[in-house]
């Protein structure tokens, strides 16, 4: 079992993760990425999957084209954990 998020840093989310919203309905983080083509976005998420085997934390996600959506939540806590913030920061680490 992971933790949930404590509330303090529930409400440091917004400061700490800029690009990141929360998902519709959901205790998620939410990021929509736009690329060039659809080389560039799957390049981006062949990247991503490397980071979310290392971290054992894995995301929902889709991919139009160029475009991915990303949706992190940690089922092991019901909601939102650290992991979700961990990896949302080293996911926008990789856009440099
Ligand atoms: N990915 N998003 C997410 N949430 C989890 O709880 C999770 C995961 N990847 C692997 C994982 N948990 C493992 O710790 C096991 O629960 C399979």
């Amino acid at each position: 079992m992971v933790e949930p998020l404590p509330s303090a840093r529930r409400q440091a989310v917004p400061g700490l993760l800029p690009a990141w919203s929360m998902a519709e309905g959901r205790d998620a983080l939410h990021r929509r990425f736009l690329f060039r083509d659809f080389s560039e976005a799957f390049a981006f998420m062949a990247r991503v999957a490397l980071l979310a085997e290392k971290h054992d934390h894995h995301p929902e996600w889709s991919n139009v084209w160029n475009r991915v959506e990303i949706t992190l939540t940690t089922h092991d806590a019901g909601g939102l954990s650290e992991r979700d913030l961990a990896m949302a920061a080293a996911i926008d680490a990789l856009l440099g």
